[in-house]
């Protein structure tokens, strides 16, 4: 008889693990053949020629590859970037010799076996918000949106109480956190005044943090705001500035509280003139790099930090497209990552819809994110956006 061939396509160690199980393989030799079954693929960027070669030889030693470029054989002077492709068990073997290796492979090293270690976990991330825990594991969690702003693009609320009671709603259907935001940051929008701007989040927060039991967020760039806000009840930041200003990474150090890191080129004023990046992802995630070594100079600890690569701000229809794609890539940090795509333009722009016609590509954005490994996805939609995510996490999130 002929043996039969089927397609297994198995994304984690986890899954490899389970079949080997079912098939009878040595309990002893799960551990060392599933990093077998793993592969990835990971760019360089200018490598000295001594290294790259060395690189070069390593990788083909241990049956793996590393591509450079043709110049980096003969001249070694020049740098290169170089793609890897290997299996995590051929990295690790390699990353042990690279760590007493000279020419910056040691600290390649170190880079790498980070990289691994953060892809391994993507799942596992816990946020700690005043005493409640959010567990991304079991499903992708819900940011619902309550805009306090009458300005805002869609939905804003300008009176107490119908604004708590949109909150009190979201968190019926179904949302892990409520973020409220006094001021309003879409494409060409004004600054709001701190009196302004707390006169229309404190009472909201005040008044919600009685009524519901899940985390309260606070969506502002001005520290003074976001301390009134945790002392009215609220127990997470959401800064679309990114901690750009230091008192707001302190605040977070001092009040132990998680903070959203968001990505915005620019400003919201002009942020959607003509936006630029060599690469659009490896921008970013060097944004967040140098931001998470900022902000554990103020004293932030590494699980207080969510990134949120910031959709439509300072970015083309082709840059969130392309964001959203590589969205998985942003895993390498090993933080929790957020997304927020609801009814923003881009949908707009690819169903010729205004902004109250959104929902669709909402909802599709959204399942893709989590797909890709977004921990939080932040919606005006909760209840439909639970719906949409209750098929797909079933889909993806088994084993
Ligand atoms: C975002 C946000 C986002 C985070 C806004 C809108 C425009 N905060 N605030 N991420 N967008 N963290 O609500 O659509 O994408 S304002």
């Amino acid at each position: 008889m002929t043996a039969r061939a089927y397609l297994r396509n198995f994304q984690t160690k986890g899954q490899i693990k389970a079949e080997m199980q079912r098939i009878g393989v040595d309990p002893e030799g799960l551990d060392i053949m599933a990093p077998k079954g793993i592969h990835h693929t990971i760019l360089l960027k200018e490598v000295n020629s001594r290294a790259a070669n060395i690189i070069k030889q390593e990788f083909l030693s241990k049956d793996g590859e590393a591509a450079l470029a043709y110049h980096c054989l003969s001249d070694l002077d020049k740098c290169s970037d170089m793609i890897l492709m290997a299996t995590e068990r051929q990295y690790r073997a390699i990353i042990r010799k690279f760590r007493k290796q000279p020419f910056g492979l040691a600290g390649l090293a170190v880079e790498l076996e980070l990289i691994l270690n953060n892809l391994s976990i993507s799942r596992e991330i816990e946020i700690q918000c005043g005493g409640k825990t959010l567990n991304a594991d079991d499903h992708t969690l819900i940011m619902g949106i309550l805009n306090v702003t009458p300005d805002s693009f869609s939905d804003g609320y300008s009176d107490l109480e119908g604004a708590v009671a949109h909150g009190v709603r979201m968190a019926e259907e179904g949302a892990d956190i409520i973020d409220v935001g006094g001021e309003s940051t879409r494409p060409g929008s004004t600054p709001v005044s701190l009196d302004e701007e707390l006169s229309r989040v404190i009472p909201v927060i005040e008044s919600l943090a009685k009524k519901i039991d899940i985390p309260i967020s606070i969506d502002t760039s001005k520290p003074e705001v976001a301390r009134a806000a945790i002392e009215a009840g609220a127990t997470m930041i959401n800064d679309v500035t990114g901690l750009s200003n230091p008192d707001m990474a302190s605040l977070t150090a001092e009040k132990k509280v998680p903070v959203i890191i968001m990505h915005m080129q620019g400003d919201p004023g002009t942020m959607q003139s003509n936006p630029q990046y060599d690469d659009v992802v490896d921008d970013i995630i060097e944004f967040f790099r140098n931001r998470m070594i900022m902000a554990e100079e103020h004293g932030l600890e590494r699980n207080q930090i969510i990134i949120d690569p910031g959709i439509g701000f300072g970015k083309t229809l082709e840059h969130n497209l392309e964001i959203l794609r590589r969205l998985g890539e942003l895993r390498v940090l090993g933080l929790p990552i957020l997304v927020g795509t609801s009814r923003k333009s881009f949908i707009g722009k690819l169903q010729g819809t205004e902004v109250d016609e959104r929902l669709e590509g909402s909802l599709a954005a959204s399942v893709i994110s989590a797909q890709k490994g977004a921990h939080i996805v932040r919606v005006h939609d909760v209840r439909e956006t639970r719906m949409a995510l209750l098929v797909s996490d079933a889909i993806t999130r088994q084993s």
